[in-house]
């Protein structure tokens, strides 16, 4: 078939910005039209059917190695098992839950595409009559049927086929699920099994089909979209030519050339998979204005600024998105804009496995999902001090969050409502709980719509160590504006420190309780937490029994800035701390040894780094974490050192976020030309409107998600990220991620 071919050829092309937000508000099962029929017919002995071998198979599975191949299971409430047995799929029940999808089979990894007729045909047979629910929806957003059935599984083997059009925009990952779950007619607790087999998706009719959107083509030459400051050093990055030497810079509006420039000879492999770059450097080009690079056969950038104030907005709203954030208070509208909401998660909370109801309102929200987690709230909140504590630019207190202009800098106030909440996270016996979620992930709805039981997971090592941490140091920064306040951080942070002596023998990471999915920040070593509280209490209080145990927690593995991985934290403390306190030469000299060579090394990768990052090939989920986290080392490294090469690979850090990337992104939600918009953040999919001020996670090179799968495979490197808001796994958001954007845009300011 040759428009079959043609399509798989265009397939390999992947899709582009919006195109499944754009189609939000067609109602579920719309999709399917008049003429889509479907049949179901007693099917008897074996499935003859010639479609199982079809050329304009879509797929095909019938089971016979005996596994569930490329079939999963999701489970809200229902208890079930899945797996193959004499060649058929056995979808094993024994609690049929409350809700149809408590209970969910699916299958991803295939494309439906705009226009094209579609055959499905499968058998299935239950051990009793009951109804059920299949359908291809959409996987991510708010999880719309492209096509739906509901209708009933007898005891007799039935073959069902249908024929449906796809007339929404072609999706490269969607998802066929079979719903086993509640249903009115049977009882939820009988135990039964529904048998599935030889399912079929086919090709019926391309002849209209549209191909899936590819995915937008990077600009060539890539500059930092906010800017830059008259007397920065000021590079870009430009497909590498060899016979082109020049580039000029345009005023963005009159277009005359202002500058021109010459490029040297060097130039480096993409390890991105996006050919030869290059650099070129206009750092004494320093005239206020709105700007435009132009190199000759090759294009033109993104406009951008040379002034003072190129990144006080940015800034400002990077902070706000903790506030906007904030969990169990009203956001009013003067702040928070469209935003705005009424208190939310304010129902009934217990802690897991008890009827114990606890008051664990506020805190932020972690990311695109509602959770509040002490891990990565614990990071977040030290970012904030770090940032207080670096930079004079960040005691401003005047940043439109509801304590502004209360004499107290904005970032503490924000920091401060975390740490209220943490407060109630801790146990009596000092132990901190990991986390409050709902059991499961919530709908694509707003806060306030997320209504499900919430639940307190249990208390975890990490969340009790980072606590007495992140505690401890708090003392040390609210002293001087609210006494009584930084003795409670002190006090809980001991208690915490407490319960980790005495349970040392028996601390593990952290997981999940059997029926919680939600984040689990699972982190097995806890050494560096411990560690970490362990500076944190000794600078506080003196006592140099503390500060004996981090001699003895601390390794040649310790270090991380992230919510794992927390060492350099404590070091940062230590080095930072009074001279008086820095009682251990030989442990100031290790820190300081442990800190210059991490950075000298990944400083090393990054020089051979067409954008200036040390990733090489391999960027983990938040990945631009991993990059901002880089710039606070180098900091911390310039800091002790004074070697100004650190400054200048830190801000390097900041316009690789900002637009010097193998996809020419502004990683930061509303800035810039080219930025994310299709963010995976509730809030802003509820609304329909991207919150500003967001750094996304970035490329991820392990395909995490069934969408980064389907659009993501062919790609290398930093371009394997997709503003799409189902690909969770490159375009969330966190608070921990914005965290690190604001200690480098506090220096950079
Ligand atoms: O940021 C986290 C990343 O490092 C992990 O690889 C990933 C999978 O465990 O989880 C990320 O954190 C998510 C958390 O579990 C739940 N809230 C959203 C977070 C961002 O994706
Ligand atoms: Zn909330």
């Amino acid at each position: 078939m040759q428009s079959k071919k043609l399509i798989s050829l265009l397939l390999v092309v992947i899709m582009a910005f919006s195109m499944i937000a754009c189609n939000q508000s067609a109602d579920a099962g719309e999709i399917s039209s008049e003429t889509d029929a479907s049949t179901i017919a007693d099917a008897s002995g074996n499935n003859s059917d010639s479609s199982l071998s079809s050329e304009n198979n879509v797929f095909a599975d019938t089971f016979d190695d005996n596994t569930p191949g490329e079939w999963g299971t999701y489970s809200n409430g229902g208890d079930f098992e899945l797996y193959a047995e004499n060649g058929e799929l056995v979808i094993d029940i024994t609690n049929a839950g409350k809700l149809d999808y408590a209970v969910q089979i699916f299958r991803d990894g295939f494309q439906l595409n705009e226009n094209c007729v579609y055959a499905v045909s499968f058998d299935i047979y239950s051990d009793i009559e009951r109804d059920y629910q299949w359908r291809f929806q959409i996987n991510g957003g708010d999880y719309h049927a492209y096509y739906e059935e509901n209708t009933t599984i007898t005891t007799t083997k039935q073959t069902v086929t249908a024929e449906f059009t796809m007339s929404e925009a072609s999706d490269p990952a969607p998802r066929l699920c079979f719903n086993l779950g509640f249903q009115e007619n049977f009882d939820p607790q009988t135990a039964h099994k529904v048998y599935l087999d030889n399912f079929v998706l086919t090709i019926k009719d391309d002849s209209n089909a549209i191909a899936v959107e590819a995915l937008p083509t990077p600009i060539s030459v890539k500059v930092n979209q906010l800017g830059y400051k008259p007397d920065d050093t000021k590079l870009f990055v430009t497909k590498y030519v060899s016979d082109i030497t020049e580039f000029e810079i345009l005023d963005a509006d009159t277009k005359e050339v202002v500058y021109t420039g010459t490029f040297n000879s060097e130039y480096t492999n993409s390890k991105s998979g996006d050919g030869s770059q290059r650099t070129g450097d206009f750092s004494d080009f320093t005239t206020p204005g709105t700007y435009i690079i132009n190199v000759n056969g090759i294009g033109e950038s993104y406009t951008f600024t040379i002034g003072d104030n190129i990144y006080d907005d940015i800034y400002k709203d990077v902070v706000r998105m903790l506030y906007l954030q904030r969990c169990g208070c009203d956001l009013d509208s003067d702040l928070a804009g469209d935003f705005a909401h009424v208190a939310c998660h304010m129902q009934e909370t217990t802690i897991y496995g008890t009827d114990t109801v606890i008051d664990v309102t506020g805190g932020w929200h972690d990311a695109g999902d509602y959770g509040r987690y002490v891990v990565p709230g614990a990071k977040t909140v030290m970012d904030l001090f770090m940032t207080y504590e670096s930079s004079e630019g960040a005691r401003s207190d005047n940043l439109d969050i509801p304590e502004s202009g209360n004499g107290i800098p904005d970032l503490l106030d924000e920091a401060k409502y975390e740490l209220d909440w943490m407060f109630k996270m801790q146990a009596e016996n000092g132990g901190v709980y990991h986390k409050v979620t709902c059991a499961n992930f919530p709908e694509t709805v707003e806060a306030t719509a997320e209504t499900e039981p919430l639940l307190v997971s249990p208390i975890s090592a990490t969340a009790t160590a980072d606590f007495a941490a992140v505690m401890a140091h708090a003392y040390s920064i609210y002293k001087e504006y609210d006494a009584t306040f930084a003795k409670q951080c002190l006090d809980a942070s001991k208690e915490a420190y407490a319960y980790l002596l005495e349970n040392e023998e028996t601390l593990t990471g952290f997981h999940n309780p059997e029926d919680i999915v939600t984040g689990e920040y699972n982190d097995a070593t806890i050494s560096d937490e411990f560690f970490w509280a362990s500076i944190e209490l000794y600078l506080v209080t003196k006592d140099s029994t503390y500060l004996d145990k981090a001699v003895e927690l601390y390794n040649d593995k310790t270090g991380g800035l992230g919510w794992a991985a927390v060492g350099y934290y404590g070091m940062y403390s230590y080095l930072y701390a009074d001279e008086s306190l820095q009682i251990n030469e030989e442990l100031k000299t290790a820190f300081i040894d442990t800190i210059t060579s991490a950075c000298d090394e990944s400083i090393r990768r990054a020089k051979k780094d067409s954008y200036f990052v040390s990733l090489g090939r391999n960027y983990p989920w938040g990945s631009n974490m991993t990059v901002a986290n880089e710039g606070m080392l180098y900091y911390i490294a310039y800091d002790l050192t004074g070697n100004e090469e650190y400054v200048e690979y830190a801000k390097l850090q900041l316009d690789y976020l900002l637009g010097i990337n193998p996809l020419g992104y502004c990683y930061v939600t509303g800035y810039g030309s080219f930025s994310p918009d299709h963010t995976h953040h509730r809030p802003s999919q509820a609304l329909g409107q991207t919150m500003p001020g967001m750094l996304v996670g970035g490329p991820n090179t392990n395909a995490d998600d069934p969408y980064a799968r389907a659009v993501l495979s062919n790609m290398v490197g930093g371009t394997c990220y997709v503003d799409n808001d189902s690909c969770f796994s490159t375009n969330e958001i966190t608070i921990y991620w914005n965290s690190p954007l604001i200690y480098l845009l506090a220096k950079a300011k």
